[in-house]
């Protein structure tokens, strides 16, 4: 899809934007589902980068303390309870510019991963740029999705973040492709964007091949201490209209409603999901930052008739998660 075509589709009155993406969510996610994926951090903070939104940069004085990589038999703990609670995906996260094959704690979060693998979740990673010995490697070891966002245009990018490129974050997409892990990729709004950058940021993830299995929109949480501490925080409006256009742009993908949940009322997050939003971040933290409690989260999918999402056949490693049905 185009910039041209998504301008003429982000640029509709509203209603008319909305009936288009919800046709094309009806008939390509006919069921009233949401995804629930969990976060955690593994290794929070003290990160090289310095992307100017994140909490995590060792950078600016944020109040994040580093910490060194989460025990295994925490991580398993907290990837049960997570299970338990009805998630079907599990994501750990580190603040790393990247992992290098050969290295001690490459090693130990590929232990790490297969032992997550077992317990029957989707598992996903986020721990930077990836070169494809890497990505090769967390394949084999049951990483079935990888997290890599693009955030932003490319021409916004240097704006926001110095220390890498954007041709970095796609090279690693690149090798997360060729050892077959799914792609999950979004970005951020509130950077300080144009609609353009926006839809930019859109036209790219709709030209990968093969397409992103998922795409996170984080609304800016703006971190204290960070350069995006002061930003203007995102219309709510504005978001609905670029996860339709998301929906459209790339009709197969879950579309996750990331980031910023805290901030938007449950009627805000309904016209999220009318709009294709199908997939959450579930659990009382995020990262660093915080997220609805669980049960407003089961009880908003209740009133509005959604359930949580059960494992696709084979998505996960070995056995069957305990079922959930949103609470009514
Ligand atoms: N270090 C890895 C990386 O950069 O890919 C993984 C972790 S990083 C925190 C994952 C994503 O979280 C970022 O790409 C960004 O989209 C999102 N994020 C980070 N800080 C955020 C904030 N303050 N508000 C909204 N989204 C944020
Ligand atoms: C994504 O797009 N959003 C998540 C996940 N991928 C790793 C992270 C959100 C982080 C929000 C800020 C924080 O917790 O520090
Ligand atoms: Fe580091 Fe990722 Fe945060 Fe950038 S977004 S500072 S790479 S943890």
């Amino acid at each position: 899809m185009t910039l041209d075509e998504l301008r003429s589709l982000y640029h509709l009155p509203l209603f008319d934007l909305l009936k288009r993406a919800r046709a094309v969510h009806e008939k390509h996610w006919p069921e009233p589902e949401v995804q629930l994926c969990t976060l955690l951090s593994i290794k929070t903070g003290g990160c090289s980068e310095d992307c100017s939104y994140c909490a995590q940069s060792a950078r600016y004085d944020s109040g994040v303390a580093a910490e060194r990589l989460m025990p295994r038999c925490d991580i398993l703990e907290r990837a049960k309870a997570a299970r338990d609670a009805g998630s079907t995906r599990f994501c750990m996260g580190a603040a790393w510019k990247g992992v290098k094959a050969g290295s001690s704690r490459f090693d130990e979060v590929l232990g790490i991963v297969r032992e997550v693998a077992d317990l029957g979740m989707e598992v996903c990673t986020t721990l930077g740029s990836l070169g494809p010995d890497e990505a090769r490697a967390l394949k084999e070891a049951g990483v079935t999705a990888y997290n890599h966002n693009i955030d932003t245009s490319p021409e916004h990018y240097p704006n926001i973040v110095s220390t890498h490129s954007f041709q970095d974050r796609i090279d690693t997409i690149r090798h997360v492709q060729d050892a077959g892990m799914s792609v999950c990729c979004g970005g951020i709004l509130g950077l300080g964007e144009t609609v353009d950058d926006r839809l930019r940021m859109l036209e790219v993830l709709a030209s990968f091949d093969p397409a992103p299995e998922s795409i996170p929109i984080n609304k800016l949480m703006p971190m204290p201490g960070t350069p995006m501490e002061g930003a203007d925080p995102v219309d709510t409006f504005d978001l609905v209209r670029t996860i339709a256009c998301a929906r459209i742009a790339v009709p197969g993908a879950k579309v996750r409603l990331s980031a910023g949940r805290t901030a938007l009322s449950d009627e805000a997050q309904a016209l999220c999901f009318f709009a294709g939003a199908n997939s959450i971040f579930y659990g009382d933290k995020l990262l660093t930052a915080a997220n609805p409690r669980t049960e407003q989260d089961l009880r908003l999918l209740g009133k509005l008739g959604l359930r949580s999402a059960q494992l696709e056949a084979g998505a996960g490693a070995a056995a069957e998660p305990a079922a959930v049905a949103a609470a009514g």
